[in-house]
């Protein structure tokens, strides 16, 4: 690799239209924070730049269902993202937003420098227009019948009932979301990036010089530039968003996807004016941290725009994750299937290293993964409890018990306790092995190994049943068992932020610098070590079990919603109608037709007369039950038999959502007789 002299670390910019939840930590956030902090421990010169996409339509589309701007609702989310980003450590240098001022500069600076060089492709197209409002429509902003599967309310750009991703002009039965009138289509001009010419750059940039990429990242790659790059339109009609500054495109703006990524920029100029060091300088080594949705957008699109402009850093890596299910089922924030990291701190408060642990030893490196809230159980209650707190616990207890807290010097040292203090170097050298390859599961468990070897240490020593044979003893065991604990306090700080600086107050000790991790002396003899409080506590099963619950509420409530109401049916005449004699009767009698499961028969006082109708409702009613009972009956349709029996007619029923059969009865008593109209 190139001997590179800085670090600029990007995290993807979240949507500011909804919360972050375990996903967004686990794909993204987690990860690059743990990637930052070791660089810093490490002493490398590293920024890392974060903020709020907030752009694109979704944000306008929740605006105009809330009645309030679309800067309302990023104001809102903005703030709830910062503070929850900032409650689990996620240590930014700066979470900046693209609502920024120096960001519209920024992007519109940077289309304005492209423009000029003649990089863009200017096409007129024809789009949906809505003529009611005035305006342009983008592909959400239209539903139809979509061509595929024949169903209503499928959008401009995907039906959500088969999935096939459309366009809007495929659509049938086009209607405008905003004024619900029929859009007609109209020319309008756009700027394209020919990403066609950026081909060849493409190619061997990624194809060959970047083959480290992890294989997710490559492939996806690969398979685009294999099926050929298309110019790409980089500009909207719509009201929201940074202004196109050229002439011609006047009420025109960015597409989100040009102007977010150089919120990275902008976001940069806002933190220092040194900023040109990290994005100009080659020796500045950029990696961004994304989900694998972002992929093309990170690897493909903003390398060539980057390209074209052509005084800015590459990125050496896009590290992208796969993507977090909870328990079995895709998150979704539409159907509220997430744990919001706001809810998870209510319920969980002072565990945010729980949380962090968890997200990073299941973390979807190579393919989609779990979150079940048994697995955060076990790994805080068999992990973090029974092998970190516990060894923690026990080399800071025994100081106290034996020395009131004063580090014991070593005596003479055995084979083993050489053995123990050398595998503390291998340790961390395993650990940043994984770190730098960006297999940060891999880098978790291996920090995890330096307290499963204090355990193992102290369970082969035991130290307790020597106290008082071999007191001399004892202090070379515990001095050993104190600097792996003052060793690990830095080798799981990355990854464990809190934790980290919990174990730096019980051993009374300043942060150990990454270098110096290894050591076998940083806890000098005669210093004295704090009492140990309290690291991780049990999990219990309540706990977990209420989470369950919450989630089997959403799962019910989202049946309840889903409930899919037929289309309504062709109009018919006044007249149609009036055929239809329907009248209120009352049940008389009400028997099983014998050696059937569904049919009952009835005989009802229809006010005109006393009749027969077999209706095929018993699997709902009990015949003795429903003696007495008012209902609707459309008396003058043909009779018809069945099962040998002439019914005479037919008992309206409403079909609840289950399938289940409900009379359809007046509301107060009513002649039998009388007209229903
Ligand atoms: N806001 C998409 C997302 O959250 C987008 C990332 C922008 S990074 C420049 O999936
Ligand atoms: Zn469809």
């Amino acid at each position: 690799m190139k001997d590179y002299k800085r670090y600029l670390i990007t995290a993807a910019l979240p949507y500011a239209n909804g919360p972050v939840h375990i996903g967004h930590l686990a794909g993204v956030y987690v990860p690059a924070d743990i990637y930052v902090r070791y660089l810093r421990m490490r002493g490398r010169d590293v920024v890392f730049v974060c903020g709020s996409d907030e752009h694109g339509v979704p944000i306008t589309i929740k605006a105009r269902q809330e009645g309030v701007s679309p800067q309302d609702i990023v104001d809102r989310y903005h703030g709830i993202n910062k503070k929850a980003f900032a409650d689990f450590g996620i240590s930014f240098d700066i979470y900046s937003r693209t609502s920024t001022k120096i960001h519209a500069e920024t992007a519109s600076g940077f289309f304005k420098t492209l423009y000029d060089r003649g990089e863009f492709a200017e096409k007129v197209t024809q789009q949906y227009y809505d003529q009611e409002a005035g305006q342009f429509l983008a592909d959400r902003y239209i539903t139809g019948t979509c061509p595929q599967c024949g169903k209503e309310g499928a959008y401009g750009d995907q039906c959500e009932s088969c999935g096939s991703s459309l366009n809007a002009t495929e659509l049938k039965n086009p209607k405008s979301m905003i004024s619900g009138s029929t859009p007609v289509l109209k020319d309008t001009k756009h700027w394209f990036l020919p990403l066609d010419k950026y081909e060849p750059f493409l190619k061997k940039w990624i194809l060959e010089e970047n083959k480290h990429w992890k294989v997710n990242v490559y492939g996806q790659c690969k398979s685009w530039i294999d099926a050929g790059l298309q110019p790409r339109a980089v500009t909207r009609d719509l009201d929201w968003g940074v202004d196109v500054p050229v002439p011609g495109a006047e009420g025109k703006k960015l597409y989100v996807w040009f102007d977010a990524p150089i919120g990275y920029i902008s976001a940069t100029k806002e933190l220092t004016p040194n900023w040109e060091k990290y994005w100009k300088q080659q020796d500045t080594r950029m990696i961004h941290f994304i989900g694998k949705d972002n992929i093309v957008f990170h690897c493909i699109i903003f390398p060539a725009m980057l390209k074209a402009e052509g005084s800015y850093v590459l990125p050496e890596n896009v590290p992208a994750n796969e993507f977090l299910n909870l328990e079995g089922d895709k998150i979704s924030t539409s159907r509220n299937w997430a744990v919001w990291l706001h809810e998870y701190l209510e319920d969980f408060p002072g565990k945010e290293d729980v949380l962090r642990y968890t997200l990073c030893a299941n973390a979807p490196e190579t393919k989609d993964n779990d979150f079940t809230w048994k697995d955060l159980q076990t790994r805080n209650n068999s992990e973090l409890v029974a092998i970190l707190g516990n060894f923690v616990n026990r080399a800071i207890v025994l100081t106290h018990k034996y020395y009131e807290g004063e580090v014991p010097a070593r005596n003479e040292l055995t084979g083993f306790d050489k053995e123990t203090l050398d595998e503390i170097a291998s340790i961390k050298a395993s650990v940043e092995n994984s770190m730098e390859s960006f297999r940060l599961r891999e880098s978790l468990k291996f920090a995890m190994d330096l307290a499963r070897l204090g355990n193992k240490y102290l369970a082969d020593t035991e130290p307790w049943s020597l106290q008082k044979t071999d007191p001399a003893r004892v202090k070379t065991i515990m001095n050993i068992s104190l600097q792996i604990t003052a060793n690990l306090s830095s080798l799981v700080a990355p990854f464990l932020p809190v934790t980290a600086k919990k174990l730096e107050q019980f051993l009374n000790i300043e942060t150990v610098a990454w270098e110096n991790i290894g050591s076998h002396d940083l806890l000098p003899p005669g210093h004295t070590i704090n009492k140990a409080g309290l690291l991780f506590e049990k999990i219990e099963d309540d706990a977990i079990e209420k989470q369950l619950e919450k989630l089997r509420k959403t799962k019910e409530s989202n049946a309840e919603k889903e409930v899919k109401v037929d289309p309504q049916k062709e109009a018919i005449t006044y007249d149609d109608f009036m055929k239809m004699d329907i009248r209120i009767a009352t049940i008389m009698e009400a028997e099983k037709v014998p050696k059937t499961d569904k049919l009952l028969k009835l005989t009802v006082d229809t006010g005109i007369d006393k009749r027969t109708i077999v209706s095929g409702i018993a699997q709902y009613f009990d015949p003795e039950k429903i003696i007495g009972k008012q209902v609707c009956v459309l008396v003058n349709l043909e009779p018809r038999k069945l099962r040998g029996i002439e019914s005479q007619g037919m008992i309206l029923m409403a079909q609840d959502s289950d399938g289940s059969l409900k009379f359809v009865s007046p509301s107060d008593k009513v002649n039998p007789g009388s007209n229903i109209s």
